[in-house]
């Protein structure tokens, strides 16, 4: 045995902590756009106020009907939120933490809690600059987009050959062809696909032409979905056979992976749209059977509910065509980023993404990574101190190695 001392021991924590601050991260999973994609860009203090997240947690305080709520403009709705998080009681939640944090690092006094001169310092602000700030406080080298061709404000541009900042990877989103097949037949005809309501011969071959197409416009790294806790494969039904028979070929055909994100239950309180989305339990056994009976498909997987993960990683260690990436969403929490984390580590080893940042608004970008460095740093040392512990002592470089593949290398390497 060849315990640390306790200088050692804040040392090796120090190199930890040097290693996750500095190393550039590729996000493989965020809902941010570049300038170019115009009003799709979200940034600044009151798309961060009417984020999502908090106004599920804005409205469990008001008297006030989900309707009334959205009839507000922008500006009012972030008053609102301001006022009832910020103001009328402290805001502890991660989310609303999440915006102090941003504001903090871009060097905002947050003990005013002026709102009024928050808003000033987004106004002047020229926003291909603001992009640049954003990456380099984050310490983000890359990410990855959410690109849906469904999208009629983004189908669009994508149509007219914009040439793509090149910090901004695309991913094919297909929730629109799988998880609405009834209203995507109208659309897919529309742009000249020959697909029908059944999923016959002349639909699939449609369908695949729609999905290579899509991969080659946008040179997009992966094709993804979200799914529901009851998803079941194989099944008989249009996402069942157009999984099947479309989109894992063309996955295979094209080296490209499927990533699923399963665990979200659609509307729970339709109210609330897009904060009206819940969790619940998945089935293993769909991932197990999409591994096992395609050995040669990449599945990137994430799942919604805290009762999965310990499944899922079991599964990846059988299967080496699964990644497991992120804490997503109700999940991206510190409690349980802590435990996902450390479980993951102990079960996989070095072969995961832990985390991706889901950021709908540019300057998310700084408070989800500050948050999650600080934890995935304190479980890499918990392990190295460990290791140490058994007389293996990690080198600073083979320290940097190990956190350059969780922050994007393990990704890159499953995507190529
Ligand atoms: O985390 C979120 O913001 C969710 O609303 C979803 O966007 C989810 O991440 C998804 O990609 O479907
Ligand atoms: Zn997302």
């Amino acid at each position: 045995m060849a315990e640390l001392s306790y200088a050692e021991t804040a040392a090796l924590r120090n190199v930890v902590s040097r290693a996750v601050n500095e190393t550039q991260i590729t996000d493989i999973h965020t809902h941010i756009y570049p300038p170019a994609f115009g009003d799709l860009l979200l940034w600044g203090v009151d798309e961060l106020l009417t984020y999502h997240y908090l106004v599920a947690e804005t409205m469990r305080y008001l008297n006030m009907g989900c309707d009334h709520f959205w009839a507000l403009a922008k500006r009012s709705q972030a008053d609102l939120i301001w006022k009832t998080l910020f103001i009328e009681r402290s805001p502890i939640s991660e989310a609303c933490r999440g915006v102090l944090t941003v504001l903090d690092r871009l060097g905002l006094d947050v003990s005013t809690r002026s709102l009024d001169s928050y808003r000033r310092f987004f106004a002047g602000r020229n926003v291909e600059e603001y992009v640049d700030q954003v990456f380099e406080l984050a310490g983000v080298k890359s990410v990855v987009m959410t690109n849906d061709p469904f999208d009629d404000a983004e189908r669009p541009i994508w149509l007219s050959n914009k040439s793509v900042d090149s910090r901004f990877h695309a991913a094919l989103r297909i929730d629109g062809l799988l998880n609405s097949w009834q209203a995507a037949v109208p659309r897919l005809r529309e742009w000249g696909y020959k697909v029908n309501n059944e999923v016959n011969a002349e639909t699939v071959d449609d369908v695949r032409r729609f999905l290579t197409d899509w991969l080659d416009r946008m040179n997009a790294l992966y094709m993804a979905v979200s799914l529901p806790p009851t998803f079941e494969f194989p099944e008989h039904s249009p996402r069942g056979r157009l999984i099947s028979e479309c989109v894992l070929p063309v996955a295979i055909e094209t080296g490209r992976p499927f990533a699923m994100m399963i665990g979200v239950k659609k509307l729970t309180n339709p109210g609330l749209r897009l904060a009206g989305d819940s969790v619940g339990r998945s089935s293993i056994e769909v991932i197990e059977h999409l591994c096992a009976n395609y050995p040669d498909a990449k599945f990137l997987v994430t799942m919604l509910s805290r009762e999965n993960q310990h499944e899922l990683c079991v599964a990846a260690r059988k299967f080496r065509n699964l990644h497991v990436f992120g804490c997503w969403w109700f999940l991206n929490n510190p409690s349980l980023i802590n435990e996902i984390t450390r479980m993951r580590l102990e079960l996989l080893g070095l072969s995961v993404t832990p985390q991706h940042s889901d950021a709908r608004v540019l300057d998310q970008l700084i408070y989800k990574w500050a948050h999650s460095r600080a934890i995935i740093s304190e479980v890499l040392a918990d392990k190295y101190i460990d290791l140490a512990a058994a007389g293996w002592r990690a080198t600073e470089d083979e320290i940097r190695r190990d956190v350059a593949d969780l922050f994007g290398g393990n990704f890159w390497n499953f995507v190529r």
